[in-house]
C-alpha cells in the first residue's frame, strides 16, 4: 500500500504540500481540479499543470477525488451521452497523464451527509457527526444552511452553493429514479467508460454512499456488499472497482468490514480508512483514527487490507478538529496526520509479524 493525503489543491486547502511531505510516510497526494463542475472536460494542460506543482514539492499524484458524475448520467437523460463523452475525454487526459486512479460516486444531489459538523467530543476536539433524528427533522435546504454556517469558510465537496440553489430542481429531477434505474444509469455509465480505463489502465474506484442507507427518500445502491458484487458483476471488468471507505460502510453496523475487504479482493484500488464512534445504531460522531477511540477494530481493518495484498492507495479519512486548528471539517492537517503515522505503525507490525 501507499499512504497518501487528500488535498484539495492551493486555492482550497489549509494544508500545503511542503506540510503533507513532511508527515512520515506519505508519498502521495489525492486530488482534484476542485474548480471544475461536474461534466466538465479536465484540459490535459491543467492536469500537467497540476502535476507539476505536486512533484515539485516531491510528492506524486496517487489517484484523482473526484471526478465528479453529473447528474444527467445519474438521472439517464438524453444529453448523458455528452456527459459521458466528456467522462471519457477527461479519462483520457488523466491517463496521459500517467494518473491511473479515479475516485468517483454515484450518489443522487448529495455527495455524503452529516447532521453536525463540529461536534464536541469529552477531549475538546470537534468532528463531523450524524443523527437520525435531525436528518428527520430538516429538510435538504435547512441542512445545507446549518452545514454552511459550521464549514469554516470552506466549500464542502457535494455541498457547493450553486448545486444547493438549485436543489428543489435536483430533487424533482430524481423523483422518477428508483435503486433499480441508478443500478441501470451506473452499469450505462460504466460501460461507456470501460473502453478508455483498459486504454490507459485507469481504476475505477466507485465510493460508496455515505451514510449507507438512503437520506431524504433518494436511492442508494452502493451501501453492502451484495450490491458491491451488483456492480462488479454488471461490469465485470478490474477496472470496474471500488474505494473501501471504512467510515461510510461502516455507519451501517450489519457491514462486517474486514470481512467485506477479504471478499473484494482484487477490487479494492483506494482506501479510505478511519473509525465512527457510536453512540446508538442512530447517532454516530467521527473519532480519531486509533481503534479505542471509536467502534471499529482499525487493526482487523489494516490486517484485511493486509492478507488482500491491497497494493493501492491508503488515506487517512475525515480527522478531527484539533490544536485550535480552522480547517475545512475533516481535513485539517493535524489529526489526519497523527491518523496517517498510526495507519502506517499498524502495518508495519502486521508486516513485521508476518515476516517472522
Ligand atoms: C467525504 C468524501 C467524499 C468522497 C466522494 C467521492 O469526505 O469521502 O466526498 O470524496 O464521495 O466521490
Amino acid at each position: 500500500m501507499e499512504m497518501t493525503l487528500r488535498w484539495f489543491g492551493k486555492d482550497f486547502d489549509t494544508v500545503s504540500l511542503r506540510q503533507i511531505r513532511q508527515i512520515p510516510g506519505v508519498t502521495g497526494v489525492i486530488t482534484t481540479l476542485y474548480d471544475t463542475t461536474p461534466g466538465e472536460v479536465w484540459s490535459r494542460e491543467r492536469i500537467h499543470a497540476l502535476r507539476e506543482e505536486v512533484e515539485a514539492q516531491g510528492l506524486h499524484i496517487s489517484g484523482i477525488e473526484s471526478v465528479n458524475v453529473h447528474d444527467s448520467i445519474k438521472i439517464g437523460t438524453p444529453d448523458r451521452e455528452q456527459y459521458i463523452d466528456n467522462y471519457i475525454e477527461t479519462l483520457k487526459n488523466l491517463g496521459e497523464e500517467d494518473i491511473h486512479l479515479v475516485c468517483y460516486n454515484f450518489m443522487p444531489v448529495f455527495d455524503w451527509t452529516r447532521t453536525e459538523l463540529a461536534r464536541v467530543r469529552p477531549d475538546g476536539s470537534t468532528v463531523l457527526a450524524y443523527t437520525q433524528a435531525a436528518i428527520d427533522a430538516l429538510n435538504p435546504e435547512t441542512m445545507f444552511a446549518s452545514i454552511n454556517k459550521d464549514a469554516n469558510g470552506a466549500i464542502l465537496p457535494g455541498w457547493e452553493p450553486e448545486r444547493m440553489a438549485v436543489i428543489k430542481e435536483l430533487f424533482e429531477m430524481y423523483k422518477d429514479v428508483d435503486e433499480e434505474k441508478l443500478f441501470e444509469n451506473l452499469k450505462y455509465f460504466l460501460e461507456g467508460i470501460m473502453p478508455v480505463c483498459n486504454r490507459y489502465d485507469i481504476k475505477m474506484a466507485i465510493h460508496p454512499d455515505d451514510p449507507a442507507w438512503s437520506v431524504f427518500g433518494l436511492p442508494r445502491i452502493i451501501i453492502n456488499l451484495e450490491n458491491i458484487k451488483r456492480m462488479m458483476n454488471m461490469v465485470d471488468d478490474p477496472h470496474n472497482g471500488v474505494t473501501f471507505c471504512a467510515g461510510s460502510y461502516g455507519t451501517n453496523r450489519k457491514n462486517d468490514l474486514p470481512g467485506m475487504i477479504r471478499a473484494l479482493k482484487g477490487r479494492i484500488h483506494f482506501a479510505h480508512v478511519r473509525n465512527l464512534k457510536f453512540n446508538s445504531d442512530d447517532d454516530f460522531e467521527e473519532a480519531a483514527h486509533l481503534s479505542s477511540d471509536g467502534s471499529f477494530d482499525m487493526y482487523e481493518i489494516m490486517k484485511a487490507l493486509y492478507d488482500i495484498k491491497f497494493d493501492g492507495p491508503i488515506r487517512p479519512d475525515h480527522g478531527r478538529m484539533i490544536w485550535g486548528e480552522i480547517a475545512m471539517p475533516g481535513y485539517g492537517l493535524y489529526d489526519r496526520a497523527l491518523g496517517a503515522t498510526y495507519l502506517n505503525g499498524l502495518w508495519e507490525a502486521i508486516d513485521k509479524s508476518e515476516r517472522k
